[in-house]
């Protein structure tokens, strides 16, 4: 990644903090903790973000057109995101690093080849890559923090079988606000400047939560009996596995290391990641933001797509039996397409080209599963859709997204449960959204609120002119 220069009104050069090039972390950053090493960075990113104003601020990006208002806002600029930028045709960066860099890059478990979401985490808040000691640092302060009430225990006990486990989910999520560190200091009075200090702790103790909750959840709805305790001497990925029911097998843990890095982030526009963002704006503290932002998650457009894809795929299959011919699956998503329906998994908002984390779950497939029934399916799906919705001619992006691949991976080693997809989706999504809160906060992130129009408003703002 190249070095990026701002330069101040008073006409000095000023690097941000995240600009380095892919890196070490510094010697001292080696000995600190990420709260150590975040107080660190915050006030010459504040510095950034006021040179970058200052030289930056009044310039446009350009029109904004009717179309944009009445079009779910696409490709309106109208946030920062510092954690990942996403480009449309090579997809997804973490703080400047692809996903296969991130692969490369970030610090594994022994003996794994995939990256430890821990060390997303890190390089999401500071925009470098940690130690393994500061991951593994991060490991055991996520284990302590891991317990959750009892009283939200209890919430989850009582929610009938029946309900979705997103809405478990989000519900669970929600009542965490019961003791949010940010939530007491803003009603003791703290001043602005020292925001992010409790929300960092409380986005510290969201992440840590969340095995509990998804394990709990899952066994509560599909059997498996009593959640085990969390082991402070593994990682994350391994403990989710665990509380899962699956921490026995190790291909499942390092699925799980390579699916929550590559679900963390997808820049600042998709729903769940802008709702989040918009919620904790109002000083709603991040339990109620994430609560949001799951809520969100939980749409067939979103994160459910995941859910969607493998009903679709499975019903494709009782329907066409094994081994189903090309011209038998596409007749299927012709179907599908005539129905007024979606295809589950293709498509996006933002990305022109195959999702770079569809790709690397693919890859993981070749590598690990290369002959599962489902996943051949899947890469059938793969060689037919694009060409179908191209000449159905609607779509602007005919190639698979992140949730063409997901489940097929995960029903492989027996999580066949489609509904609790999205609650990992949801636990991934938690890492993204909680390190911009932070930074927001930080940085002294306003209250959002852009400005809407009636369509009468827009007739008479535009009548008489050409
Ligand atoms: N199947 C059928 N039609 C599709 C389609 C798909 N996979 N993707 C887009 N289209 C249609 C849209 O519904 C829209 O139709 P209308 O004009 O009738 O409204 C038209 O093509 C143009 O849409 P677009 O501009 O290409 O796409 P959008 O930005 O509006 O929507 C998305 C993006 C992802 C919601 C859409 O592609 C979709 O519904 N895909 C299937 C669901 C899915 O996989 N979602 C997961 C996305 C990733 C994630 O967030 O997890």
């Amino acid at each position: 990644m190249s070095t990026i220069f701002v330069r101040s009104v008073l006409g000095q050069s000023r690097r941000s903090v995240f600009a380095a090039p892919a890196r070490l972390a510094s010697t001292s950053a080696k000995q600190s903790t990420l709260k150590e090493r975040l107080a660190d960075l915050i006030p010459a990113e504040i510095e950034n973000v006021k040179a970058t104003r200052a030289a930056h601020g009044k310039k446009s990006f350009g029109p904004v057109i009717v179309d944009q208002l009445y079009g779910g806002m696409r490709g309106l600029p109208a946030l920062i995101w510092d954690g990942s930028v996403l480009d449309a045709d090579e997809g997804i960066r973490f703080r400047g690093k692809t996903i296969p860099e991130c692969q490369e890059l970030l610090p594994k478990a022994p003996g794994g080849s995939e990256p430890l979401p821990e060390a997303l985490f890190w390089l999401l808040v500071t925009g470098e890559v940690p130690t393994q000691e500061q991951v593994a640092t991060l490991s055991k302060e996520w284990a302590a923090r891991s317990a959750i009430p009892e009283f939200v225990e209890e919430i989850l006990d009582r929610c009938p079988p029946t309900l979705h486990p997103m809405s478990q989910f989000s519900l669970a999520v929600t009542a965490l606000n019961h003791d949010s560190a940010f939530a007491k200091a803003y009603a003791a009075g703290i001043s602005k400047k020292e925001y992010w200090g409790p929300v960092f702790e409380d986005c510290m103790d969201l992440i840590a939560k969340l095995p509990n909750i998804a394990g709990r959840i899952y066994r509560n709805v599909y059997g498996g009996g009593k959640l085990p305790a969390i082991d402070a001497e593994k990682d994350y990925s391994w403990n989710l596995a665990t509380l899962l029911g699956f921490g026995d097998n190790k291909e499942f843990v390092e699925l799980m290391r390579l699916y929550v890095t590559i679900h963390s982030d997808h820049e600042g526009g998709n729903v769940s990641a802008h709702t989040g963002k918009l919620v904790a704006s109002a000083l709603s503290d991040p339990f109620l933001a994430f609560g949001a932002s799951l809520n969100g998650l939980a749409g067939p457009l979103h994160g459910l797509a995941n859910q969607e894809v493998l009903v679709w795929l499975r019903k494709m299959q009782s329907k066409l039996g094994e081994n189903a011919s090309d011209e038998a699956v596409k007749e299927y998503v012709w179907s599908t397409l005539k129905a007024g329906q979606v295809v589950p998994g293709y498509g996006h908002a933002v990305l022109r080209k195959t999702d770079p984390r569809y790709m690397a779950q693919r890859e993981f497939a070749l590598k690990h599963l290369p002959d599962d029934p489902m996943f051949k399916l899947v890469a059938q799906v793969f060689k037919i859709v694009p060409d179908i919705l191209l000449a159905a001619g609607k779509a602007k992006n005919p190639w698979p997204n992140v949730d063409a691949h997901s489940g097929v991976l995960l029903a492989h080693y027996g999580l066949t449960e489609m509904q609790f997809y999205t609650v990992l989706f949801g636990v991934s999504r938690a890492f993204g959204v909680s390190a911009q809160l932070i930074w927001d906060r930080a940085l002294g992130a306003p209250i959002e609120r852009p400005k809407s129009y009636s369509t009468a408003a827009i007739q008479k703002m535009f009548a008489n002119k050409q």
